[in-house]
């Protein structure tokens, strides 16, 4: 399928459930504009517009193709950037980690809504202590470099962006996993992702100023540590 207009990822002002996305974008080198909703009108128009299959965010507009599911986009555009491995017990690995990595990020896609940053980074540390002897040994017995098969794969540009998250909130967190560091630096040094990374694109590390465009948009309350949490909360 070629595309032929940039890409559209309607979402908040920030990382969040578009991230997966993005990142795939990236790899597969398609160019892509963030349209960032600012409140409560913007996602309605939304709503209305008829666009949304759920009424949910993200939304990915590929020329004439609405998707919705973060999940759905980023194995859609993996299939179409040969991202799944070679065969079909390939693709349903990459499902498994793709399934893995979102459980492990839990605690990495919470962090900004938590009061207490030392709780909020005990849990990253507790979540890296469940998963990551599995993923370093699932690169290991595939000898080191990718998570499947020989080559590059969905599950390593997932794996890649969270690890990156994980490192920029505790940046010696992988100093005893030394597969999953590997990975993460070749993960970052494909030349696209490269360039995604560093573009206007590329959000900041979530934190306060994102968990209020979230509520403003979605008209929902602020975590309760948080001043006026029901500022935005209609009615
Ligand atoms: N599984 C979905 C979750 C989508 C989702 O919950 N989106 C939130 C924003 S991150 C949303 O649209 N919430 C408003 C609503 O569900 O009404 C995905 O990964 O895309």
């Amino acid at each position: 399928m070629k595309i032929m207009k940039p890409a559209k990822l309607h979402y908040f002002k920030g990382r969040g459930r578009a991230e997966t996305t993005r990142w795939m974008l990236a790899i597969n080198n398609i160019d892509f504009i963030n349209i960032s909703l600012e409140d409560y009108n913007d996602f309605d128009n939304l709503k209305t517009s008829g666009k949304l299959p759920f009424n949910q965010l993200p939304l990915l507009e590929l020329d004439d193709l609405k998707l919705s599911q973060s999940n759905a986009m980023i194995s859609f555009l993996a299939r179409r950037g040969d991202l799944y491995g070679k065969t079909n017990e390939d693709a349903v690995r990459c499902d498994m980690l793709v399934g893995a990595v979102g459980d492990f990020n839990v605690p990495a896609m919470q962090f900004a809504f938590k009061a207490d940053k030392d709780e909020a980074s005990r849990d990253l540390e507790n979540s890296l202590k469940k998963f990551g002897k599995h993923f370093e040994s699932i690169l290991t017995q595939n000898k080191g470099k990718y998570l499947v098969g020989q080559k590059l794969s969905i599950a390593d540009i997932i794996m890649g962006e969270s690890l990156t998250s994980f490192i920029e909130f505790l940046p010696n967190c992988l100093d005893d996993y030394p597969h999953l560091k590997l990975l993460q630096e070749t993960v970052v040094s494909e030349h696209n992702i490269k360039e995604y990374l560093n573009s206007g694109n590329r959000w900041r590390l979530p934190d306060e100023q994102y968990v209020i465009d979230i509520a403003r948009v979605l008209c929902r309350p602020l975590p309760s540590h948080m001043s006026e949490p029901n500022r935005f909360v209609k009615g």
